[in-house]
């Protein structure tokens, strides 16, 4: 609380601070709602120093981000703006971020009133506003230069970078974790093939790279209290990518029945009605911009990227938990088994799609 003191004093020197409350959904950073005596209230993020090389840059990156797209939606009233995008506060002496005491990186920007979350999806509508929200947000970074984002975590979602540290991992584990995970080390060496089959096409030029969020999970999309996409949040993971893994994130979190951490499987189904208004909603904001090579391969890009979950989950199990935040000792073996258990049902319900 004494350091949370610190930072509220260097973003908001004139404001009184009233409270802090931790907000737990991310797995990486450390999220505070902070009220004052006045209405606004505001979001102060620690980021999390481990998992990110360079977070001057990562906080560079999404200003510059938040900036293109207050410019691309110029002629929106101010306050409808500040509603559709982040804003960022500065220190007093003009930075983006703060270093405190422990040598913590933080930033800080206007809270969102009047917004809602969904960390599962149960309306069609949602699927659809989730759609078209990503799908503008893809639109309107499109003419934003990729070589002015650094890379916050080289090879974020390059396959043959998550494999090597899978294959790493999976030498070092204890036999007792390996033995637990048999299962999902199976599966995931089955799909080893098919799971390249983007990765190819991109390194070899036929799918382009862009400005891409790379984590479109549908819990990093604000709604308005009656359901229409408002803004999106979390764009610490912003660079250069390709367009399926955000198309395909949000649907691994949108047409996912249960949460990415529901233990009973029986529950986690891969619902195909939500997966057509999600697909209808991305296409009709997303422009022209998309060739039919990148279309045809929108299906193969939300397997992927739910597999490249499912693995990362299951190497950080095999790591000891080294890697995401966990509630419970087998945490990371639940959420990798979840993401298996939803390429199971989604090859049921979507067939061949490679
Ligand atoms: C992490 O911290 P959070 O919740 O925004 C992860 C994403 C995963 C997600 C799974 C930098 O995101 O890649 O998709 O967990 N972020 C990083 O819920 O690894
Ligand atoms: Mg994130």
């Amino acid at each position: 609380m004494k350091v949370l003191r610190e930072v509220f004093d260097i973003f908001l020197p004139d404001q009184v601070f009233d409270s802090a409350i931790e907000l737990t959904s991310g797995h990486i950073n450390d999220t505070f709602l902070i009220t004052t005596t006045a209405p606004q209230k505001y979001i102060f993020q620690k980021i999390n120093k481990g998992v990110f090389q360079d977070v001057p840059g990562l906080i560079m990156n999404k200003v510059k981000v938040s900036k293109h797209l207050h410019q691309k939606l110029a002629d929106l009233p101010q306050k409808e703006r500040a509603r559709r995008v982040l804003t960022f506060l500065q220190t007093s002496d003009g930075q983006n971020h703060y270093v405190d005491r422990n040598g913590d990186f933080w930033n800080a920007t206007f809270f969102i009133d009047e917004s809602q979350t969904f960390e599962t999806v149960t309306d069609p509508m949602v699927a659809y506003e989730g759609g078209k929200l990503f799908g503008e947000f893809l639109h309107l970074t499109q003419d934003f230069d990729p070589s002015e984002l650094i890379e916050v975590i080289p090879r974020f979602h390059d396959m043959s970078f998550r494999f090597e540290q899978f294959e790493e991992a999976l030498k070092n584990c204890s036999s007792e974790r390996k033995q637990k995970a048999q299962k999902c080390i199976d599966l995931a060496i089955d799909l080893k093939k098919e799971m390249h089959i983007l990765q190819g096409f991109k390194d070899n030029g036929q799918i382009r790279l862009r400005v891409t969020h790379n984590d479109t999970k549908i819990s990093n999309a604000l709604f308005d209290m009656k359901g229409s996409g408002l803004c999106v949040i979390d764009t610490d993971t912003i660079m250069p990518g390709i367009i399926h893994y955000d198309f395909g994130d949000a649907i691994r979190t949108i047409c996912n029945t249960a949460a990415e951490d529901e233990k009973d499987l029986d529950k986690v189904t891969f619902n195909e009605e939500f997966y057509r208004a999600y697909s209808k909603g991305f296409l009709e904001k997303i422009g022209d911009a998309v060739s039919d090579l990148e279309r045809k391969y929108f299906p193969l890009g939300a397997k992927t990227i739910i597999f490249i979950m499912a693995l990362r989950f299951l190497t950080d199990y095999l790591n000891n938990d080294i890697y995401y935040k966990t509630s419970y000792p087998d945490h990371n073996l639940v959420r990798a088994m979840n993401q298996f258990k939803l390429i199971q049902s989604f090859d049921e319900v979507m067939g061949e799609v490679s």
